[in-house]
């Protein structure tokens, strides 16, 4: 058996959180199309004959001084830290920036493996020719692999290069686990999901979820049967007023279609019917709190 831990790093909005849900088969991580949108070093599980890999699904790797984006950085960096395969992941639809060369060189020196991923095969004006060159000159891989996260076209051939790169151990995780976090964490990442892909420009970095209750409750059936039902009282939390208009929209109509949206997502994911309480609030300047930055990025 084949056992890994394997990290997916690249610049914000290659599609590595698309990956991670492709090959776990699984929705474990959320997925928008403006940058930045994971947070955390998030866990994902394969399991079959061959073995298991641990996928780290982390922060876009964007170079800024910005209090917030120091904290994304050392989350991706850190999940450097003890693994045995980099899987690390490039948009050939876009210029390879300073950022591309800076992280290349970061894992240049190594004692693992280093897998190159391009990504979103699918779409027309993919520079692959002259990204594979740069991945060889820069990065010099183990292997060069061309893909697409979102049709999954080519991820079974990943998988494939990772299982025979991978060193022979016992599984981590029982093999029905996809992932490992807490069911509080998942719910507020559902929610933010479907906040962040309602909004644009600046909006999307300045929300956070806040978790204030969750809890099972027994609910008498009208035929006197006791059910379930998960009970979530959440916060979509922004940095000023004019963000929190946004988000709660004409008449609240947006902050219900969040609502009903993210309900239904937690239905999928929990074993109950779910209710939530979900409204907005303020609080200011919350990206320059280092307590709460430590307490929602660790
Ligand atoms: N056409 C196409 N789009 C993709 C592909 N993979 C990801 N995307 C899109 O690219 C955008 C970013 O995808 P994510 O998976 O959130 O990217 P990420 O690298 O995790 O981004 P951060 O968490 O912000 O670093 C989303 O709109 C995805 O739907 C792909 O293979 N093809
Ligand atoms: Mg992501």
């Amino acid at each position: 058996m084949k056992a890994a831990f394997a990290a997916i790093i690249g610049r914000p909005s290659v599609g590595k959180s698309t990956l991670l849900n492709t090959l776990c088969g699984n929705k474990v991580s959320i997925v928008a199309p403006s940058p930045q949108t994971t947070r955390n070093t998030i866990r994902g599980i394969h399991s079959d004959e061959r073995g298991q890999i641990v996928f780290l699904d982390t922060p876009g790797f964007h170079d800024s001084e910005k209090k917030m984006n120091r904290y994304l950085k050392e989350n991706a960096l850190s999940a450097l830290q003890e693994i045995d395969l980099v899987v690390y992941m490039i948009d050939p639809t876009r210029p390879a920036g300073v950022e591309e060369k800076t992280l290349m060189a970061l894992l240049a020196p190594r004692n693992r493996t280093t897998i190159a991923v391009i990504n979103k095969s699918d779409l027309p004006g993919a520079r692959i020719e002259q990204i594979s060159e740069l991945l060889r000159s820069e990065l010099d891989p183990a292997e060069l692999l061309v893909l697409s996260a979102r049709t999954g076209e080519g991820t079974e051939k990943l998988l494939e290069v990772l299982y025979s790169h991978a060193p022979e151990g016992e599984p981590f995780y029982p093999p029905e686990y996809y992932t490992d976090q807490e069911p509080g964490f998942r719910a507020s990442e559902i929610i933010r999901e479907w906040a962040v892909n309602r909004v644009s420009q600046e909006v999307p970095h300045a929300i956070y979820v806040e978790i204030a209750d969750m809890e099972e409750r027994e609910v008498q059936t009208s035929a006197g049967e006791t059910r379930y039902k998960l009970w979530i009282r959440a916060f979509l939390v922004v940095e000023r007023e004019s963000q929190k208009g946004i988000l709660v929209g004409k008449k609240g109509k947006l902050i219900s279609e969040i609502r009903k949206g993210a309900r239904k997502d937690l239905e999928k994911i929990f074993p109950h019917r779910v209710e939530l309480d979900l409204r907005v609030k303020v609080n200011p300047k919350w990206r320059n709190k280092d307590p709460l930055l430590k307490r929602l990025l660790s």
